[in-house]
């Protein structure tokens, strides 16, 4: 069985809901933060970041796009990915890198905006430098989907929705402003909350609404 070291509402979201939706079984680790930051958890994600996947051999999985690969090409039955080795999968690992190597890390930079800055008028400037990059690419996610929507793969929904939806509940200022920037954004987000499998889950990470 599966193990996923999960915090609310963390970088480990996508993969729950990924779990839930394959309905693979698995177990919740949840972790708080000073449990993340201890040098224990570098055994098994060097950075110590979240999300990890531990496996049934004992060993882990770090990084979420390498665990979302992972998980959907080892259940390519519950179809959460196209066919691996097809054209249509190289489409889908193109946008969960964009996503997994662009928008997380405008997130990321956001984030630890006070490491990378000097004084707080950088920390300022860039905190709102990542809302700028964040925005470049939500607008790119936004045209992919008024022009091949509803989901991200067109008409199939994907894993790619689940972790687009996880990097949405984090944009700043708030999710709503981004919705009011990027309808097709908010039309995704609405559609991934309504989906019934993942109530539970995203009730657990509190994202049931739109943080406002
Ligand atoms: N590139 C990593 C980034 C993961 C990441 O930044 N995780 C954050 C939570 S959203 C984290 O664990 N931060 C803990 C820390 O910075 O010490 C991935 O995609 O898994």
């Amino acid at each position: 069985m599966y193990k996923l070291y999960n915090v609310k509402a963390w970088g480990s979201m996508g993969v729950h809901f990924l779990l839930e939706e394959m309905a693979v079984p698995y177990t919740n680790i949840w972790m708080t933060a000073e449990q993340v930051a201890a040098p224990e958890y570098r055994e098994l994600s060097p950075l110590g970041y979240i999300p990890a996947l531990g496996l049934d051999d004992g060993s882990t999985l770090f990084e979420s796009a390498a665990i979302v690969s992972f998980l959907v090409t080892a259940h390519p039955e519950q179809g959460m990915a196209p066919q691996p080795g097809s054209n249509e999968f190289g489409e889908f690992l193109t946008w969960l890198h964009f996503m997994s190597t662009n928008l997380y890390v405008a997130y990321n930079i956001g984030d630890a905006a006070s490491f990378y800055a000097r004084n707080p008028a950088e920390e300022a400037f860039l905190l709102g430098k990542s809302i700028e990059k964040g925005n470049q690419l939500w607008a790119i996610l936004a045209k992919r989907l008024e022009a091949e929507g509803p989901w991200l793969m067109g008409e199939k929904f994907s894993a790619l929705d689940l972790y687009a939806f996880m990097l949405c509940c984090w944009s700043r200022p708030k999710e709503t402003v981004l919705h009011a920037q990027f309808p097709a954004i908010a039309e995704l987000a609405k559609a991934v909350r309504a989906r019934p499998k993942l109530k539970a889950a995203l009730e657990a990470h509190g994202v049931m609404e739109p943080r406002s």
